[in-house]
């Protein structure tokens, strides 16, 4: 395998790195930076210029020294030089080099003032926010490494959907530009639109002839090659995220995209049925003996082995494949289902806009109503309401609801769960109100009875009705608390009151798991995006993936029904 341009860049890259770190001469350290610079803007591959006998040193900042390095490196795929500077630095350091936005100086301060020589100390740092306090990183700097030494630990972390889903939009246009492709698809976890994926999936049949595998691996946004073959291709793309490339015929596109949608345990199951009826299932197709009998599509795959289409966020062999073969698989929620939202903040608290300008922004979304759900003085950072800040936001409500048409505001309130289960507010603060959120913003660390009783407590209150976020946890960054969420949900059923999917990205809580036990309890979920913007509006489009992986159908989730239902329904539950 030739050794590409690129890497030969980053060897020197690090050995300037590695010669900044132990303060060796400057000048040095430039000429290494220089040669990395102008090795990387070389049109040409350098094993190609050295195998035609170039003369190396021609190239701008190459001297004899570097030319000879990099005859070395062709030849061997390694920097001698380099090993020998790694052996003489501290272990870990090139792993911290290695981290997007962490240069020489940045790793020395990080020794030097805070102890870190590995990317475990980096990583704890980075979550117990010490990083921000240093000169020169600030807290966005701070963030950034910490997503990016997550992206580089093998066992995880595992992106949450909407910060994959940037990279996965642009490269499937990308691909989609490609001449001679046929058909593209994103399969994988992402397909099954599962809060986190691992890596991206991507499948894709072309004309014979197309160079869509070399496009691939040359595009952009690509840090490095991991495979390349005709039929199959990874790369790691900068900032860490994995995507996997696969080529596959036309004639079993569709078997090929049921293989690699997974989940792999709903893929065995799949697997064991087609067995049972004498078939053999695979990535090129469903065979009978050695006739293929479906393949082109996903349906004729499902269609060969009995059974109706399974929507992709239903494969994980959590029930589906049985529901499918009684026929009674779930309608599952759309995103035009969505007629209004219970949570949203305006500039009174830490929400960016107006009441009325968030009003035209959620009609400018297509909702036909909106709750507006401040937070309570007890969320001081967010300048929470008292009972008359409260109150004389409820007659600007009106104010509004006479001005505007095609959107209606309810006048609501994200209360703040205090750690006894009481509300922060008093019951006649609350009792005008259409909709009463309860959330938990602090008390984090209660023991699962004392959290659980907590919950309870504050559902039970008068004029309880959407408890928020249930579970507290911040995808990457915080666990959810310790609770008898089995529990809560019950109790939310027997009360009668209503369980938020938070579509946050980071959020997205409740889990698919609870969306679906909360639906086996009768307890009706809001779908919410919890807006502080304008285009939080698109939480909602995303919440979507997670209600659907939770078995929800339309009637299932609160906000789908029509202004008049939902105040019956609110009527009743008061
Ligand atoms: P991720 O990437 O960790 O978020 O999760 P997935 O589900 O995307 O898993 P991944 O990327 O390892 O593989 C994509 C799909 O390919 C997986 O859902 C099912 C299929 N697959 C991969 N490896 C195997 C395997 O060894 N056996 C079976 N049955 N299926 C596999
Ligand atoms: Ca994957
Ligand atoms: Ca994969």
């Amino acid at each position: 395998m030739p050794v590409h341009n690129a890497e030969i860049a980053a060897l020197f890259e690090e050995i300037a790195g590695l010669l900044e770190i132990q303060g060796e001469n400057p000048f040095r350290i430039r000429a290494y930076r220089n040669a990395a610079r102008s090795v990387g803007d070389l049109g040409t591959e350098l094993a190609e210029l050295h195998a035609r006998g170039t003369d190396l040193t021609r190239l701008p900042g190459i001297g004899k020294d570097l030319a000879a390095q990099i005859e070395a490196i062709l030849a061997s795929g390694a920097s001698t030089k380099l090993r020998a500077l790694r052996k003489r630095s501290p272990a870990g350091v090139t792993a911290l080099l290695a981290v997007p936005g962490l240069g020489p100086k940045r790793v020395k301060a990080l020794a030097g003032q805070l102890g870190i020589h590995t990317l475990k100390q980096l990583e704890r740092a980075a979550a117990s926010g010490k990083i921000r306090a240093l000169p020169g990183f600030g807290a966005k700097t701070e963030e950034r490494i910490r997503l990016a030494v997550q992206a580089r630990q093998g066992e995880g972390p595992r992106l949450p959907l909407a910060s994959a889903d940037q990279y996965a939009q642009a490269l499937l246009a990308y691909l989609r530009q490609t001449p001679g492709v046929q058909q593209v698809e994103m399969a994988g976890s992402y397909r099954r639109a599962k809060e986190t994926v691992g890596d991206l999936d991507i499948l894709l049949s072309a004309e014979s002839g197309s160079e869509v595998m070399t496009r691939f691996t040359r595009y952009d946004e690509v840090q490095k090659v991991l495979s390349q073959g005709p039929a199959r291709a990874s790369v790691i793309l900068r900032g860490g995220l994995q995507v996997d490339l696969r080529r596959v015929a036309a004639n079993s596109f569709g078997a090929a995209l049921q293989y690699f949608t997974g989940s792999k345990a709903h893929n065995i199951a799949v697997r064991r049925l087609a067995r049972q009826r004498g078939l053999k299932l695979n990535e090129y197709g469903v065979f009978k003996g050695g006739r293929r009998v479906a393949g082109e599509t996903e349906a004729s795959v499902y269609r060969a082995l009995g059974l109706p289409p399974i929507a992709p966020e239903l494969r994980e062999n959590r029930g589906e494949i049985a529901a499918a073969q009684a026929g009674r698989l779930p309608r599952l929620i759309e995103f035009e289902d969505i007629k209004g939202d219970l949570h949203s903040h305006t500039r009174a608290t830490d929400g960016r806009l107006s009441l009325k300008e968030l009003a035209l922004a959620a009609k400018q979304f297509g909702l036909r109503y909106l709750a507006i759900t401040d937070h309570t003085r007890h969320l001081t950072v967010a300048k929470g309401l008292d009972a008359a800040r409260l109150a004389r936001q409820g007659e600007e409500i009106d104010r509004l609801n006479a001005e505007l048409t095609g959107i209606t505001l309810l006048k609501g309130i994200e209360v703040d769960i205090l750690e006894d289960g009481r509300l922060d507010l008093p019951d006649a603060a609350l009792a005008p109100l259409d909709i009463i959120v309860g959330a938990v913003h602090g008390g984090f660390n209660l023991s699962a009875k004392k959290q659980t009783e907590r919950l309870i407590r504050a559902m039970n209150a008068a004029h309880f009705t959407v408890l928020a976020h249930p579970s507290g946890r911040l995808l990457g960054r915080r666990e959810a608390y310790q609770v008898d969420m089995e529990r809560v949900i019950r109790e939310a059923g027997r009360r009668g009151c209503f369980l938020e999917l938070n579509a946050q990205p980071q959020r997205l809580d409740l889990n698919d798991v609870y969306c679906k036990l909360a639906k086996s309890e009768g307890v009706l979920i809001s779908l919410a995006s919890d807006a502080h913007r304008a285009q939080d509006f698109e939480h909602l489009r995303r919440g979507i993936g997670q209600a659907r992986r939770g078995w929800l159908e339309a009637d299932d989730v609160v906000n789908t029904r029509p202004l008049r239902q939902l105040r019956a329904l609110l009527r009743r539950m008061r």
